[in-house]
């Protein structure tokens, strides 16, 4: 058989074959049976070399015209199994636009944060301003303009992280273990009278359930004449009640802070055991032990501290508090944490119930 009746009996079979395909993937084997590397006509074209060479161009032509055919059908074919397949999308792929769309999630702010922005709209419609003050900060800010002198026994209470630099001219570098540094620094501006809410975050070494070695303090001071211990009972009691709800019950209890006299612990009944210290079987509340919890100081300012910054204590005077925010957010109705490091333990199952 010449080459070209073999070139014609190739282009026969490989169209038959192209047509009797019944899916696009029998239509790939097709193609590579005959124009694959080692496909059919591939094999034919190259015994054109052999050919003596008056031959061999009009017998490449043919060969080429072979191809051109075949590929012609192929390309036809695919289409057609593309455009069935696009058109059998619509009856299995559909989209109902009416259907309600899946909710992304949706984080929020951390429970603290939510807090602290809750105190300050309370106090803020009090008439406090919301101020913040260096977190590494000075000696004589967070100890000795607070009346407490170099190794007075009271600063062992604060269990305090100093920082590692060399003293400046205001004393060594501590992290603040309370918020009261801000009472120095706002006292120090002389711009009276002052209603500051100072919240920032306080560090000590300290942790079990109702403390943490990192947490916050919300600092008021109110400075201004005329000012009684009614003043600072009046905000207490109104933040109680507008944060807490009104049938909480808080109590003061006389303490020692160096810088206010008098002073006084604040504590509210604890919503774990609603202020019995017994929870239902009987068994003692972890988190109070005794029905109330202890939320921060408070007292009316020593003169000793109006004195360190320059103002006159005949003049002037006020209160001062100091409360924790997690212990505060702790406490409030519904919350029911009895582990104060939950907070920080960064576990989505528990941050996402609130
Ligand atoms: C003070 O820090 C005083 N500066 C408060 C004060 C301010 C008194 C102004 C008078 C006038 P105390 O050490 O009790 O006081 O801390 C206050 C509150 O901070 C505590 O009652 C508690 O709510 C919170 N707190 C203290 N330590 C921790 C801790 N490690 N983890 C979580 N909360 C804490």
């Amino acid at each position: 058989m010449s080459l070209r009746d073999a070139l014609d009996k190739v282009r026969t079979a490989a169209i038959k074959d192209v047509l009797a395909a019944g899916s696009a993937a029998e239509l790939t084997r097709v193609r590579v049976h005959y124009l694959g590397r080692k496909g059919e006509l591939t094999l034919r074209l190259k015994e054109l070399a052999d050919l003596p060479e008056k031959e061999r161009k009009a017998a490449g032509e043919a060969g080429n015209q072979v191809k051109v055919a075949i590929e012609k059908e192929l390309s036809r074919r695919e289409a057609d199994f593309a455009s069935t397949a696009s058109a059998k999308i619509g009856e299995t792929e559909w989209i109902d636009v009416t259907a309600p769309g899946t909710p992304v999630p949706e984080g929020h702010l951390h429970l603290t944060t939510q807090a602290i922005r809750e105190i300050t709209a309370l106090f803020r419609r009090l008439g406090f301003t919301r101020v913040r003050y260096p977190e590494a900060d000075y000696d004589w800010y967070a100890f000795e303009a607070l009346n407490m002198p170099p190794d007075h026994p009271a600063r062992d209470e604060w269990e305090t992280f100093f920082v590692d630099l060399p003293p400046g001219e205001k004393g060594k570098v501590v992290l603040t273990p309370h918020t009261s540094n801000g009472q120095i620094h706002e006292l120090e501006r002389k711009e009276l009278p002052i209603r500051m809410i100072n919240i920032s975050k306080c560090y000590r070494r300290q942790s079990d359930v109702s403390h943490v070695p990192m947490f916050h303090q919300f600092e008021g001071l109110v400075i201004d004449k005329g000012i009684s211990v009614t003043h600072l009972k009046g905000v207490l009691d109104h933040f109680a009640k507008a944060y807490f709800g009104a049938d909480r019950r808080t109590r003061l209890r006389p303490f020692h802070f160096r810088f206010t006299e008098p002073s006084f612990e604040v504590d509210i009944s604890c919503d774990i055991c609603g202020g019995t210290g017994l929870l239902a079987g009987g068994a003692v509340c972890r988190l109070c032990k005794q029905g109330w919890v202890e939320l921060g100081g408070a007292g009316m300012v020593h003169p000793n501290v109006l004195k360190a910054t320059g103002v006159d204590p005949e003049q002037w005077g006020g209160f001062a508090f100091g409360w924790g925010v997690e212990r505060t957010f702790m406490m409030k109705a519904g919350v029911k944490i009895d582990d104060l490091r939950v907070l920080y333990k960064n576990d989505l199952h528990f941050l996402h119930q609130f």
